[in-house]
């Protein structure tokens, strides 16, 4: 996600944080290559203008030239500003005290609107709700049709009508969910190709029609500017009370998700982050600032993991690899369970320090070839050897690779990556739960970059 600012960035600060005594000249050069780097990711010009001056006003200050770790201290200004950019805490959903909450979920044709649609209603369900989606785009051909067809693919309930108008599908849709209990209830509306008036004037209708809690605009955060232009335009005409970005798994370049909140003040609300039901992800702007400056985001991880594997386990292996007790049959159960969590290079993105680690770790395969190699070898290992690896000598590897069918060479890359993996859950303990910044504002760490 955003890797090309995200480098760019973290160079910029690695050598700001080389540096033992900082002057204006040095914060000047920084300064100028964040603007650019920013610019390049297609952030507005205008955000731009003003988060630099904001960092670079903070950064000459007295607090930070006469501090001991001057670098350091500018990497913190940076991830503050840059999470304050996004909006500073999470923004999430209103809920309706007593019937269902009204939900409706507008945007430009292609955005992602239906995908999100059902990506959000699975999302509440797996947070004890019992939502309704409603097809209220009887304009794109099929468009209900794929509603209908995501919405089953997830188990979940979906209103359509296609002999109905939109404004009666979805009033239609909301006594449904009254008197069968359903909350909330998510409308899935038409979009256009471009901003038009008939496009505003239905959705001006309908939002009266059900009082909506929420109207979240979806974007695509490929768009760039483009994106955040949309969401004005919407604000402005129906009001909007959230954003929804999506296609931040692409190569976005990171312009609408650092622009779109200080240019409309609306806040994102969630990230689209692939085309499977289960991508959709709560947008956390102090979580994406760590993310960008590769200071990692372990809550992400945990969630993700604590979403995707057993709860108990997930709970015993974090306390593991906080005491670091992590052997080679958690190894095995981890690999096992990360195959369902998605690609291992995207998990590790999200692990402070995990843009540094080697390659041979990060395109590790999980496919089912891989991991019964895998299993094969740790499974001919005896209980000692899996406690404690050093006492694979070279006799006891061609022992194991015999066992198991394979080579000494996979035995001795399989370690590898054990002993990578481990030296990563190190740099990972030295991170608090929240996001790491705790200890690091208590000075005790350094930034793993
Ligand atoms: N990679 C990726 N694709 C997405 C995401 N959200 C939606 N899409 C894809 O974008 C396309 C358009 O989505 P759709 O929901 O039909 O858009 P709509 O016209 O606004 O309803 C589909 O191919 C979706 O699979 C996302 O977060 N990541
Ligand atoms: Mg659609």
């Amino acid at each position: 996600m955003f890797s090309n600012l995200a480098e760019k960035l973290q160079n910029t600060l690695k050598q700001l944080r080389g540096k033992g005594k900082l002057n204006e000249k040095d914060v000047d050069a920084a300064m100028r290559q964040i603007k650019l780097a920013l610019l390049e990711a297609d952030v507005n010009f205008k955000v731009v203008k003003e988060f630099v001056a904001a960092i670079r006003e903070r950064a000459v200050g007295q607090e930070v030239m006469s501090s001991l770790t001057p670098g350091q201290q500018v990497v913190k200004i940076v991830n503050e500003e840059m999470t304050r950019l996004m909006g500073e805490t999470q923004s999430s959903l209103t809920f309706s005290g007593k019937g269902p909450t009204a939900v409706m979920v507008v945007g430009l044709q292609g955005s992602g609107k239906t995908t999100t649609v059902v990506k959000l209603a699975s999302h509440l369900r797996r947070g004890g709700k019992n939502p309704l989606v409603v097809a209220a785009d009887i304009y794109r051909p099929g468009a209900v049709k794929q509603l209908q067809v995501l919405s089953e693919s997830v188990g979940e309930i979906c209103y359509s009508n296609e002999e109905a108008d939109p404004v009666d599908i979805c009033r239609e849709g909301l006594k449904l969910a009254e008197r069968e209990n359903h909350d909330p209830v998510i409308f899935d509306t038409a979009g256009r190709l471009h901003i038009d008036e008939d496009m505003m004037s239905e959705i001006a209708a309908i939002k009266k029609a059900v009082n909506p809690h929420e109207v979240l605009l979806v974007v695509d955060a490929m768009t760039g500017q483009d994106a955040v232009n949309a969401a004005l335009s919407f604000n402005e005409t129906v009001g909007l009370s959230g954003v929804i970005l999506t296609k931040l798994d692409g190569d976005t370049r990171g312009g609408a998700a650092l622009s779109v909140r200080a240019v409309t003040g609306c806040p994102v609300k969630f990230v689209g982050v692939g085309e499977k039901m289960e991508a959709l992800e709560p947008f956390y702007p102090d979580r994406m600032a760590s993310r960008i400056l590769g200071m990692g985001d372990v809550l992400s991880l945990i969630e993700k993991a604590e979403a995707s594997v057993d709860q108990n386990k997930a709970r015993e292996m974090e306390q593991k690899l906080r005491k670091q007790q992590f052997t080679l049959d958690d190894f095995k159960d981890q690999l096992g369970q990360l195959r369902s969590m998605g690609s291992l290079d995207e998990i590790l993105n999200m692990i402070p320090g995990g843009g540094n680690i080697p390659k041979e770790v990060r395109q590790m395969s999980l496919n089912e070839d891989s991991f019964t190699r895998v299993e094969a070898i740790i499974g001919s290992m005896t209980k000692q050897e899996k406690q404690d690896p050093s006492l694979l000598n070279s006799s006891r590897r061609r022992r194991i690779a015999m066992g198991s069918g394979t080579t000494v060479q996979d035995v001795n890359r399989l370690l590898n990556q054990f002993g990578q993996m481990q030296k990563m859950f190190k740099q990972m303990d030295s991170f608090d739960k929240k996001g790491g910044m705790k200890k690091l504002k208590k000075g005790k760490k350094g930034f793993p970059f």
